[in-house]
């Protein structure tokens, strides 16, 4: 959004070390990753060679203080989240999974011995992470998982598939929950070179193509006990991860309604038709100022958020609240986008109908619309709906 467009000053609200790491993420994006990801878009690939410039960038485990990372505050990840998915969701998704779900994970739930091996060359962005809780039987409802970690001497076995695994088919290392013996989920940090694990890349996504989405079959795969996370017991250890990273999501899908908006309002001031630009035609109009109304009500919402956790408070039943309404409000966005381009707005030399697509795997992972619904109603009234 242009500065004279920022009618309730919110960029007051942001602070100046904050606007500086911002800056210099939407300038990367800008000049080094946007001409490269809409190619990779085309060819389903994921842009590797952006790894080591984010690394640079200090955008892995940003908000860690120790194993070298740059220690910045909730509301900077946040708007790191926002200026990488200005570019493409699938660059968000890379890092919010190195990020929150596999570099938070092993800081938060790990042995010193797992930090040590993994934790730098991860926010070094030599070593790649990926998040494995979903199956193919278990999405919503992960407390259902099958995947069995078996206790053998000195280790585990594990058996089973963990499916729609973003990073899955490039990561050097895996964060897997599994269920032991006793029928309890426990979280494993896992080599992907381990025999026993292959990994399969998912075909034919015509959403987050600039993403690896990846499917990890375990076949009597040992484990040393050091595999396991030791303070990663139960299904609440894999869902505190997720609300690490659904509140980069609601940061994120802001910057991809921005893009949007940004595309949108320039053409419509350009497109002629009618002897007039057709930003001259009220029902245009109505769709800008639906944008606009809905990105501003977003990013009050996500500075709200990133300032209660920034306290430590900000409960899941907030970041539940925060993903639900960001991902509606940003999948509207590009689909009025989309509409106000024309023709011009199915071709990928815009962004509209790219992040658009992206956006309805947004709408589905990290928690379905549905279920974020059923989480707030839940908190309303006391009473769980989730099965009938
Ligand atoms: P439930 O009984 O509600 O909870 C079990 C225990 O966990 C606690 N808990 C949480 N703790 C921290 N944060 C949260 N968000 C939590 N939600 C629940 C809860 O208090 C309880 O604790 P305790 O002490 O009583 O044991 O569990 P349930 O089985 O009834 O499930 C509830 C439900 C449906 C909300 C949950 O399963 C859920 O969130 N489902 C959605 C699954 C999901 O979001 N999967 C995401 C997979 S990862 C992914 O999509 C990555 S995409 C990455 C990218 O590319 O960006
Ligand atoms: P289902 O759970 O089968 O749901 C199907 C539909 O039913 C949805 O509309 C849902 O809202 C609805 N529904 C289900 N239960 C209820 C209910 N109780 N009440 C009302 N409606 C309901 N997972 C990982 O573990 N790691 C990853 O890195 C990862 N990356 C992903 C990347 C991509 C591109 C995608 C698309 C998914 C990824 N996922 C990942 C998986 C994602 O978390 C799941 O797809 C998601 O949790 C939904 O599960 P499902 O697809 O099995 O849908």
């Amino acid at each position: 959004m242009r500065n004279e467009l920022d009618f309730l000053q919110v960029e007051d609200m942001i602070g100046d070390e904050e606007r500086m790491i911002r800056d210099s993420v939407r300038a990367f994006v800008k000049e080094q990753a946007l001409p490269t990801l809409v190619e990779h878009y085309r060819r389903g690939t994921f842009p590797r060679s952006l790894i080591q410039p984010m690394a640079e960038l200090g955008l892995f485990g940003p908000t860690l203080a120790d194993y070298g990372g740059a220690g910045v505050s909730e509301l900077a990840y946040g708007l790191i989240m926002q200026e990488l998915e200005r570019g493409d969701s699938g660059l968000r998704s890379f890092c919010s999974v190195q990020s929150s779900l596999v570099i938070y994970p092993i800081h938060r739930f790990g042995s010193e011995q797992q930090r040590q091996r993994w934790l730098p060359s991860l926010i070094a962005g030599e070593a790649v992470g990926c998040f494995g809780l979903t199956e193919p039987d278990f999405g919503s409802n992960p407390a259902g998982m099958r995947t069995r970690a078996r206790r053998v001497a000195d280790g585990y076995v594990l058996d089973g598939t963990k499916r729609w695994i973003t990073n899955g088919s490039i990561a050097d290392v895996a964060v897997v929950f599994a269920r032991n013996d006793e029928g309890e989920i426990q979280g494993f940090v896992v080599d992907t070179q381990t025999p026993g694990l292959t990994r399969r890349e998912m075909s034919g996504k015509l959403s987050l193509r600039a993403s690896a989405t990846g499917e990890l079959i375990f076949d009597e795969c040992y484990l040393p006990d050091s595999a396991l996370l030791p303070k990663g017991d139960g299904l609440k250890a894999a869902l505190s991860c997720l609300n690490q990273a659904r509140f980069g999501i609601a940061f994120g899908v802001v910057g991809a309604a921005l893009a949007c908006f940004d595309e949108a309002l320039d053409y419509a001031k350009t497109r002629v038709q009618f002897g007039q630009p057709i930003a001259g035609f009220q029902l245009v109009q109505q769709e800008l100022v639906e944008s606009y109304n809905a990105i501003v009500q977003a990013q009050l919402l996500s500075l709200r958020l990133a300032e209660l956790k920034g306290r430590g408070q900000a409960s899941p039943v907030a970041i539940s609240l925060a993903k639900r309404n960001n991902v509606a409000m940003a999948l509207d966005v590009a689909r009025r986008a989309r509409d106000i381009l024309g023709a011009n707005g199915i071709v990928d030399d815009y962004g509209a109908m790219r992040h658009m697509c992206n956006l309805e795997s947004v709408k589905t992972y990290e928690g379905t619309h549905n279920i974020h619904t059923l989480i707030v109603g839940q908190a309303l009234t006391g009473i769980a709906a989730f099965s009938a």
